[in-house]
């Protein structure tokens, strides 16, 4: 062992949105060391606790490398070839017999950082022919893809806040600080926020909770949970009002004047009164927002997954581009991305409403349907009711609103088959379950991630360890299941050359690649000859160019949105119409840089340390429910309760709990021996499926209506 050369290895983490770069240094088959890559021209160095699980993960000794199919209650290993064919056969027979639509598909988030999921998991959506499509999208920003769709034309056309540039970086409902940045790419946000300071510009956090992030901001506000939309509209007006140099965006913006008649009624008394914040303190910050030469709003889970979710995006889209700061620097800018750079005519643009789901009749988009409505078409007797499903990469049990009714639906399944390396909380319920190789067996390029970087860069990273026989990488695993089921449904399968190769060619036809910039010439061997990856430079201008809308103009009204607005206009209470005033509190959610949604628990090494799934409340609701600290309450919404350890602490607002996700380990028949330890409760198992944004679907998770008392 000590014979063998000691190797330093290049590699992108993949485990959040920030993919910074890593030494792994390692020796023969062990890992040595995990450690920031310096060389690495976005991440300079940076790295958090998570990347350590990398070598946890890949060592488990509960990683599930073989197939594994459930026979009399007993899960026994397969080959491959077999779990191919009886998969097969049975979707075969099963979509014959009940339609194609009666098979479903969940597509976790790990899907998106694993770009082999991305490439080759159309193979398998061909060969399903399903239209019960569903993924972590609708748990998470599906807000953020509608409004970018009505707004700039395609989806994927989000812009991303300039945090290098900017003076002002207004922030509502995110935490980077512990989440390392979302719908931004964002590594070492703390320096970075750090340098808006010191160059004398602010950062400005509304949240419920003062938050690891507005810890280090210059200014936190505590905003009542959901009302954001109040505060959002309001600013929008006072923007339109008082912003007197006009929009120099290259692109033609229409529908204003409705825009001003639809926001008459959202004056900033109206916000104060729902927001909890002083309509002073409002004034203060649009004000200064106004005033700063390069300012940025933007707005994440805390604005996203909340019953208004698309009307803040929207809002939020509008306060940019009317204040002047969209696609300028310092503002909110499109990335330019060396692969999937989206331009127009580029396929996938997406659409919305054109099939709703059975049973609660929400819209479709892109070819997928709500989450929340998942468990209930399952369950649904009738015509159309689901019958198989098959998880790729998610846990929705512990992701998804109402676990217990998706633990339920999943147990009645006619067949259910997940790709997956773990037994746990779902996949417990699969017959078939498929492991594909741990991370550092394959190789990595960020599909998804880089098009949201906030420094246009591009990086691919070889696998470290080569895969072992018989073992499948998940783009494999995709194309052999795809071709079985297109021969057992007697449909032309068309197989696809593996994922590295089509990156190299959309490199190639890029903006970077050979045809567009000679200088640079982009391909898979120039960046395989710079591992730590290659700096694009700073975002760039360029909407004009790159606007998707078929006119080329920017329409702000979106007609969809209307109803709610007016609605929202009418309403006089606080609070939100679904919490009646016996409902004392509002649920929110909690990150923390030692948890990772719900699958990295098993990492010894990550999740040690003090607890962290326990309830924080204000210290004023601990005193009124006379309770102690650490006391166990019980916490009650319309779906279930569940007991937990609640806390006091100032960071929360009066009427607030917030509980994290993606515990609730201790549900039978996982294998998971660390993450058992530690099992936590499901905050999900309370989370509503009713409490959804309507215009969307998208899970509300943040706001949900629910009482407290002591156990
Ligand atoms: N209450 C509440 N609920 C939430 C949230 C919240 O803030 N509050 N956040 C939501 C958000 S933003 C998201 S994105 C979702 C995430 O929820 P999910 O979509 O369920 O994703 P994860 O919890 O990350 O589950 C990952 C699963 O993928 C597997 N996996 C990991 N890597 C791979 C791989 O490379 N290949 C394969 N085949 N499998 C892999 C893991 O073993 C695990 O089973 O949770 C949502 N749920
Ligand atoms: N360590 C760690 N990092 C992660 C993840 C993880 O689980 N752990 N998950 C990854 C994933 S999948 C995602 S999507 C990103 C999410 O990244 P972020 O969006 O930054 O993550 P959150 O911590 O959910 O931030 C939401 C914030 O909104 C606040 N909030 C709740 N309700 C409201 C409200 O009504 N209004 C306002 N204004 N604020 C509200 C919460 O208190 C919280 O501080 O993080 C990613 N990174
Ligand atoms: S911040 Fe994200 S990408 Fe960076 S090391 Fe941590 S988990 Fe990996
Ligand atoms: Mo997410």
């Amino acid at each position: 062992m000590t014979d063998l050369p000691q190797i330093t290895h290049k590699r992108a983490c993949h485990l959040c949105e920030a993919i910074c770069g890593l030494d792994i240094v390692t020796q023969g088959d062990q890992i040595l060391s995990i450690k920031g890559d310096k060389d690495d021209p976005l991440s300079r160095g940076h790295i958090c606790p998570k990347a350590i699980a990398l070598q946890d993960l890949h060592e488990d000794p509960d990683r599930i490398k073989k197939p594994i199919k459930r026979v009399d209650g007993e899960w026994v290993e397969i080959p491959w070839e077999q779990a191919f064919s009886e998969i097969a056969e049975r979707v075969a027979a099963l979509q014959g017999e009940h339609g194609n639509d009666s098979l479903a598909v969940y597509a976790g988030n790990p899907n998106v950082h694993n770009y082999g999921n991305l490439t080759h998991g159309k193979l398998l959506r061909k060969a399903l022919q399903t239209k019960s499509n569903f993924s972590a999208t609708s748990l998470d920003q599906l807000p953020h893809h509608f409004v970018a769709l009505y707004l700039f034309g395609h989806q994927f056309l989000v812009p991303v806040p300039d945090v290098d540039h900017t003076d002002y970086f207004l922030m509502f409902g995110a935490n980077p600080v512990a989440s390392n940045g979302s719908m931004m790419t964002v590594p070492d946000i703390k320096k970075r926020l750090k340098s808006i300071q010191e160059r004398q510009g602010k950062v400005v956090v509304f949240d419920p909770r003062r938050s690891e992030t507005a810890d280090v901001a210059d200014e936190h506000y505590f905003v009542r949970p959901s009302s954001d939309v109040y505060v959002l509209l309001a600013m929008l007006r006072y923007v339109l009002e008082n912003k007197d140099t006009p929009i120099d965006l290259g692109v033609e913006v229409l529908g204003t004047e409705q825009l001003y008649d639809m926001l008459a009624s959202f004056s900033i008394e109206k916000a104060a009164q729902q927001s909890g914040i002083s309509a002073d303190e409002l004034k203060h910050v649009f004000d200064a927002f106004l005033n700063a030469d390069k300012a940025v709003i933007y707005g994440r889970m805390g604005v996203s997954t909340q019953r208004y979710g698309t009307i803040c995006q929207w809002a939020i889209h509008l306060i940019n581009l009317y204040s002047g700061n969209l696609d300028k620097q310092g503002g909110a800018m499109f990335p330019s991305s060396a692969v999937g750079y989206v331009k127009p005519g580029e396929p996938g643009r997406g659409h919305y409403a054109k099939y709703h789901s059975r049973v609660s009749g929400l819209p479709e988009f892109g070819g997928e349907l709500p989450s929340t409505a998942l468990a209930e078409e399952i369950l649904t007797e009738g015509e159309g009711q689901y019958k198989a499903l098959f998880t790729m990469a998610g846990n929705p049990v512990l992701s998804a609103p109402n676990g217990r009714q998706l633990d339920e639906a999943f147990s009645q399944l006619d067949l259910m088959v997940s790709l997956d390396f773990y037994l746990n909380e779902t996949t417990r319920h699969a017959d078939y379950i498929l492991p594909p190789t741990g991370p550092l067996e394959h190789d990595h390029y960020d599909l998804a991630f880089l098009r949201l970087s906030v420094r246009d860069y591009a990086r691919y990273s070889d696998a470290i360890f080569e895969k072992k026989e018989g073992y499948m990488h998940d783009w494999e695993i995709l194309s052999r299941l795809a071709k079985a089921i297109s021969i057992a449904k007697e449909i032309p399968f068309k197989p696809l050359i593996p994922p590295h190769m089509l990156i190299d060619m959309g490199l190639q036809m890029g903006p970077y690649g050979k045809a567009a910039n000679q200088g640079l010439a982009l391909s898979l061997d120039k960046l395989k000859s710079n591992p730590s990856g290659i700096d694009l430079g700073p975002l760039k201008s360029g909407l004009s160019s790159r606007i998707c809308t078929e006119d080329k103009c920017i329409h702000v009204v979106i007609e969809s949105l209307l109803p709610e607005i007016e609605a929202l206009a009418t309403r006089e209470e606080g609070r939100d119409e679904s919490c009646d005033s016996q409902t004392e509190f509002l649920l929110i959610g909690r990150r923390h840089i030692r948890s990772n949604n719900s699958w990295l628990h098993n990492s010894q090494r990550l999740v040690k340390g003090p607890r962290r799934d326990h309830a924080l409340l204000n210290p004023s609701d601990i005193d009124s429910l006379g309770m102690a600290e650490g006391e166990r309450i019980v916490v009650q919404s319309r779906v279930g309760k569940i007991e937990i350890d609640a806390f006091s602490s100032d960071e929360i607002m009066p009427g607030v709990i917030s509980i994290p996700h993606g515990w609730g380990h201790d549900r039978n028949g996982t294998n998971l021996s660390v993450a058992q330890e530690c099992a936590g409760v499901s905050v999900n198992d309370i989370v509503d499926d009713q409490y959804y944004d309507p215009l969307t679907g998208n899970a509300g998770l943040n706001g949900v209506p629910c009482s407290v008392r002591k156990l």
